[in-house]
């Protein structure tokens, strides 16, 4: 049962009971409705108290059931709230710890609300790419004016309860227990006449309605142009300021219908829900028990171990630094305090956190210093014997049961383990540059890795705001080993006819951040050649365009060296195309006999995309990745894919697989075809008219 009913000398209390969030799923909502029905014909209840068991009031719709049957089945949400609001008892609303989407529109429609400080007031239904559906743009407003609930109506940011305690929304702040504040509240209010107060009645009043709701329109169309659902709610909220309550609400619902339906707002749940998901390992029980990890050691104070160490920093972890220098570790240490210094000039950091958070620091070049550390992050140069010299040392010095992480990027993990008498205890941490900015951590598990270091970290990712991605060992792991292939078809494409403007500017007009040309202008063209020249060795059969090695040979390393792909002034990131090496790039067709055609920009996303996709099927076939929504986790937190469709997976799945075989090979038929050798699974998902993400 999703609903619990019990009374209390006059007081009904219904108490959703559908853990782990109250999701006002189907049953829960027929719950409310038989609560409510049984207390109306009960003679001897006076008012009702609706409230939430465990860890939530409410945390909305459950999203699960969009699109589903279920979702539309009476009683719906609305039904559910014009239920309540019609009762002749009054209903209260017992609000704690969390009030979002549905669950915050159906405490609207109860005549009272009672909270507890500290409880998380939101419509968040614009992050999932619809609006709230169940009277949220009408009453909220009404509640809590205009301004204010616009502002959370377009942002779907949760506000404290206390914060809200003035506004309009709360009959009482509870100071003590809720239940029986509640409870109180509910007597008093049941001894009165009716009828009872409807937010639905409340007028908005605000001296410029028609400008600030214009204001609103400029502001959200400058951050949200993919998205449609910021523009509908505040259409909704006018159809409300305008026409009335009730024309506003069927509008609302309209908005609602067609905004469930879109493909920002599945890719948007298909985020959601892969998040979530991401930090569930199949064969890694929830219950597995975790290492304590209140102590921290980063070995080398680069860019990266310094951007690695500050993420431990922020949660409040303790960290010890190690470099082999001391003019490196003042270095490390000072561009940390650079960092954090932007950030409190940007009033985002109190400065006296700054120094609090410099105090967590304990630098050293002995590694003596690492004994006390529970998990010890290696992040120095990218080579093997560089690992092995670090993780021999480790293994003498670590205590038993620290668990011994690589921030290795590209090699292998159980080779590295192999180094130490305990390869259980090693992990790949592999976290992405600007380390203290990007969300991604791709957490590589080595084939002896034990479960619980594997459950450690990832609770530890939690806590240092990651999204963690479990990878298996392969060279590139999850995100680099796709964007190889993504890479080859760029550079392909240059031989064929394109040049890198054209072909960075289709790409991003298909949404992702930066074009691989000015990607690779700003990562540093040198890396992917070093890169490059050890696949050429390892894989020597493997059919690389050398269009880009001919542009390192001439130094145009990106925007360090104030050239790359294109050209750069002093001073100025402005990527301008180049003749030089346009020009090199014509020469060099000629050179390879590649007849130069005009390539389309859709043939330009397509390879892109569908040679990410070809190599994210192979990593599922191959079980590096367990499944396809952490593959689109990986694209969408660490390689700038489109939030607005979801991942390359599902992007995918949105073609449709069958579109996708066909185009992979169509381009497997043309020059270069040898680099798309198309992974069985799409042709078999095809086959059966499925896709990956289900
Ligand atoms: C809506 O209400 C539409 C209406 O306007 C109109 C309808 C007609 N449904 O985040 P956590 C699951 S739209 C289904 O790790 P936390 C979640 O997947 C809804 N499942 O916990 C996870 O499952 P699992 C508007 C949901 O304590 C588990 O709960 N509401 C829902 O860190 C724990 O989640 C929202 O957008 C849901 N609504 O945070 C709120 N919510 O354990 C979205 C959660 O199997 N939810 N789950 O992985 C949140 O923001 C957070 O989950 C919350 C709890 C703050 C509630």
């Amino acid at each position: 049962m999703a609903v619990d009913y019990t009374t209390h000398d006059g007081v009904a209390v219904i108490t959703l009971n559908n853990p782990p969030v109250n999701g006002l799923g189907l049953s829960t909502r027929a719950g409310i409705v038989e609560g409510i029905e049984r207390a109306q014909n009960d003679p001897a209840i006076k008012a009702i108290v609706l409230t939430g068991a465990g860890k939530a009031f409410s945390g909305g719709a459950d999203i699960t059931e969009f699109n589903t049957p279920k979702a539309t089945q009476e009683p719906t949400l609305a039904t559910v709230i014009k239920i309540v609001e019609g009762s002749a008892k009054p209903v209260i609303a017992a609000i704690h710890s969390v009030a979002m989407g549905g669950g915050l529109e159906l405490a609207l429609g109860a005549h009272y609300r009672v909270a507890a400080p500290g409880a998380q007031i939101a419509l968040p239904e614009v992050k999932l790419g619809i609006l709230p559906g169940a009277g949220g743009t009408q009453r909220l407003p009404r509640a809590i004016g205009l301004e204010a609930a616009l502002n959370m109506i377009v942002s779907g940011a949760p506000v404290m309860s206390e914060k809200l305690a003035d506004s309009g929304l709360f009959d009482e702040l509870a100071q003590g227990d809720l239940a029986e504040a509640a409870l109180a509240f509910a007597r008093k209010v049941g001894a009165k006449e009716g009828p009872h107060p409807k937010v639905r009645d409340r007028k908005i009043e605000h001296p410029n309605a028609a400008g600030f709701i214009q204001f609103a329109r400029n502001t959200v169309a400058a951050v949200a142009k993919n998205f449609p659902a910021p523009q509908k709610c505040i259409d909704a909220v006018e159809a409300g300021v305008q026409n009335g309550f009730d024309k506003g609400l069927a509008f609302e619902r309209e908005c609602f219908m067609a905004l469930v339906q879109t493909p920002e707002s599945h890719a948007l749940r298909h985020a959601f829900f892969g998040e979530r998901a991401a930090s569930k390992i199949p064969d890694v029980p929830s219950d597995t028990p975790v290492r304590d990890i209140s102590q921290v050691a980063v070995i080398g104070a680069g860019t990266m171990g310094g951007g690695i160490a500050m993420n431990f920093i922020n949660a409040g972890i303790p960290v010890t630094l190690l470099e082999t220098k001391q003019d490196a570790l003042e270095r490390g240490l000072a561009t940390i305090r650079k960092n954090y210094e932007a950030t409190v000039k940007k009033g985002k950091l109190k400065p006296e956190a700054l120094e609090q958070r410099m105090a967590l620091i304990t630098p050293t070049l002995s590694y003596d210093d690492l004994k006390n550390a529970d998990l010890i992050v290696e992040a120095v140069f990218e080579e093997l014997g560089v690992k092995e010299q670090v993780f021999k040392r480790l293994d003498e010095v670590a205590k038993k049961g620290a668990i011994l992480a690589s921030n290795t990027s590209t090699l292998d993990v159980d080779k590295i383990a192999a180094f130490t008498k305990r390869p259980q205890d090693v992990v790949g941490m592999h976290f992405f540059s600007p380390a203290n900015v990007m969300k991604l951590l791709e957490v590589v598990r080595g084939k002896e890795t034990e479960k619980d270091v594997l459950a450690t970290v990832m609770k530890l990712a939690r806590k240092i705001r990651k999204t963690a991605v479990v990878s298996g060992v392969c060279d590139g792991f999850i995100g680099n080993r796709m964007i190889e292939q993504y890479i080859r078809q760029a550079l392909f494409m240059l031989e064929e006819g394109a040049l890198p403007a054209q072909v960075d500017r289709a790409i991003e007009k298909f949404g992702f951040a930066m074009g691989p040309f000015r990607m690779s202008d700003l990562a540093g063209n040198d890396i992917g050649w070093a890169i490059r020249k050890r696949r050429y060795q390892e894989h020597p059969d493997m059919h690389y365009s050398k269009i880009a090695d001919r542009l390192c040979e001439t130094g145009r390393f990106g925007q360090k060296t104030g050239g790359g792909w294109y050209d750069y002034k002093a001073g100025d990131r402005t990527a301008y195309p180049s003749k030089v090496v346009d020009d090199m790039i014509v020469a060099f067709s000629k050179e390879t006999n590649s007849e130069r055609r005009k390539i389309s920009d859709e043939e330009i996303v397509e390879r892109l995309v569908f040679a990410l996709v070809n190599e994210g099927a192979k990593i599922l076939e191959e079980g590096i990745a367990s499944k396809a929504s952490d593959i689109d986790m990986v694209y969408l937190t660490g390689y700038g894919f489109p939030l607005y469709r979801g991942g390359p997976m599902l992007y995918a799945d949105t073609v449709g697989l069958y579109n996708v075989e066909r185009a992979i090979r169509r381009y497997a038929a043309r020059p270069n075809g040898d680099a798309w050798e198309l992974a069985p699974s799409i042709a078999e998902l095809a086959a059966k008219g499925r896709g990956f993400t289900g």
